[in-house]
C-alpha cells in the first residue's frame, strides 16, 4: 500500500507526545495504512523535536516509512494527506482569552495559506489548537483551494468526555452509551446534550434520560461538569489534558477516514450550513455522522426551549470570536 503523508503541527509539544504513537501505531488510519510523519514545530524547539524523532525510531514501527522533521512550513504542509493542527500557544497567566485569540489565529492563517500552497487538495485536515473552532475558519478562509468540508475543529474531547460522564454514573463502561451531543464552540459556553443518547444497559438499550431519571442534574451539574472538565484536569495536572486529547484527535481522524459506525454519531466542529438555526459561516459543533472521509449532520433532533437558549449562548461567542479574529487577520 502507498504510504500517506500525515502532518502534526506542535510536534515537540504534550499533545503530539502521545498523538504521534497512536498514528504511527496504525489505530487512526488502518492498520495496514504505512504512514510519512511530518512534524512540524516553531525553531527553538527543533532540538525537543530531535529528541521525539529519535524516540519513534526507537519505537521500531513497521508502518513508519519515514520522518520528516522541520520548523520550514513548505516542508511541512508538501503533499500532505492529513493533518493534525496542533501547535499554537498555550494560554499563559494573566493571559485574557482575547490575547490567546489574536496569537493563534495569526498561526492557522498562517498555516491556512500554506495549506491551500502546499497540501494535496483532498487533505483532510483536524484543529486541535484553540480556539480551535474560531481557527478552523480562519484556517478554511485562508486556503480557498482547499473544500470547506475537509477543514474540521476538535470537540471529541468534550464529546468523550460527556460519554465518560454518563457511563460512570451508570456503572457501564463508555462503549456502552451512544449519541451523546457537543454543540457550539470548544469552551465553557459549549452544550453537553443527552437528549438523544441512548445506554446499553445488560437488561437493554434505554434512553440516557430513562436511565438518569433526574432532569435537574441533567441541566445542572453535568453541563457544568463537562464545560469545565479541561480546568479540572489542569488543577490536578498543573498541565492541560494531553493524553485525552490526542486520543480524542486520534477518535475525530479515525471517523473522518473510515466513517462512524452504523447507527451512532459523533461531535464535530464544522462550517455551518444553516442547520438547527445556527448563522452560517461559524465552525461549530454539531452532531455529525461520516463517511467517505466526509461528515453530514443529523438532522431533524427536536430543539426544546432550553436546549434553544444554549445554543443561543454558545452561537453568540462563536459570532463574537469570528469577527475579532477577522478583524486580527486583517491587520
Ligand atoms: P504544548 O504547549 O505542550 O505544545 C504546543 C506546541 O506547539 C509547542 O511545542 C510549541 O512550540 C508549538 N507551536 C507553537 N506555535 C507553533 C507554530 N506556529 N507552528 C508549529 N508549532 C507551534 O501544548 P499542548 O498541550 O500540546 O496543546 C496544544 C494546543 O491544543 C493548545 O492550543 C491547547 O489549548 C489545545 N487543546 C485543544 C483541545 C481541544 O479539545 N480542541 C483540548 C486540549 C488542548 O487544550
Amino acid at each position: 500500500m502507498e504510504p500517506i503523508r500525515v502532518l502534526i503541527t506542535g510536534a515537540a509539544g504534550q499533545i503530539a507526545y502521545s498523538l504521534i504513537l497512536q498514528v504511527a501505531k496504525g489505530d487512526v488510519f488502518g492498520s495496514s495504512q504505512p504512514v510519512i510523519l511530518h512534524l512540524l514545530d516553531i525553531t527553538p524547539m527543533m532540538g525537543v523535536l530531535e529528541g521525539v524523532v529519535m524516540e519513534i525510531e526507537d519505537c521500531a514501527l513497521p508502518l513508519v516509512k519515514s520522518v520528516v522533521s522541520t520548523d520550514d512550513l513548505e516542508t511541512a504542509f508538501k503533499d500532505i494527506d492529513a493533518a493534525f493542527l496542533v501547535g499554537s500557544m498555550p494560554r499563559k497567566q494573566g493571559m485574557e482569552r482575547k490575547d490567546l485569540l489574536s496569537g493563534n489565529v495569526k498561526i492557522f492563517k498562517t498555516q491556512g495559506d500554506a495549506l491551500n500552497k502546499y497540501a494535496k487538495k483532498s487533505v483532510k485536515v483536524l484543529i486541535v489548537g484553540n480556539p480551535a473552532n474560531t481557527n478552523a475558519f480562519i484556517c478554511a478562509k485562508y486556503a480557498p483551494s482547499i473544500p470547506k468540508e475537509s477543514i474540521t475543529a476538535m470537540t471529541r474531547l468534550d464529546h468523550n468526555r460527556a460519554r465518560a460522564n454518563i457511563a460512570k454514573r451508570l456503572s457501564v463502561t463508555a462503549d456502552k452509551v451512544k449519541n451523546v451531543i457537543i454543540w457550539g464552540n470548544h469552551s465553557s459556553t459549549q452544550f453537553p446534550d443527552i437528549k438523544s443518547a441512548i445506554v446499553n444497559l445488560p437488561q437493554g438499550s434505554t434512553s440516557v434520560y430513562n436511565a438518569i431519571k433526574d432532569e435537574n442534574w441533567i441541566k445542572t451539574d453535568f453541563i457544568k461538569t463537562i464545560q469545565a472538565r479541561g480546568a479540572a484536569v489542569i488543577n490536578a495536572r498543573k498541565m492541560s489534558s494531553a493524553m485525552s486529547a490526542a486520543k480524542a484527535a486520534a477518535d475525530h481522524m479515525k471517523d473522518i477516514w473510515c466513517g462512524t459506525p452504523f447507527g451512532e454519531y459523533t461531535s464535530m466542529g464544522v462550517m455551518s450550513d444553516g442547520s438547527y438555526g445556527i448563522p452560517k459561516d461559524i465552525v461549530f459543533s454539531f452532531p455529525v455522522t461520516t463517511q467517505n472521509k466526509t461528515w453530514k449532520i443529523v438532522q431533524n433532533l427536536e430543539i426544546n426551549d432550553f436546549m434553544r437558549s444554549m445554543l443561543d449562548v454558545t452561537t453568540k461567542e462563536l459570532v463574537e470570536e469570528r469577527e475579532e479574529a477577522l478583524v486580527v487577520c486583517k491587520d
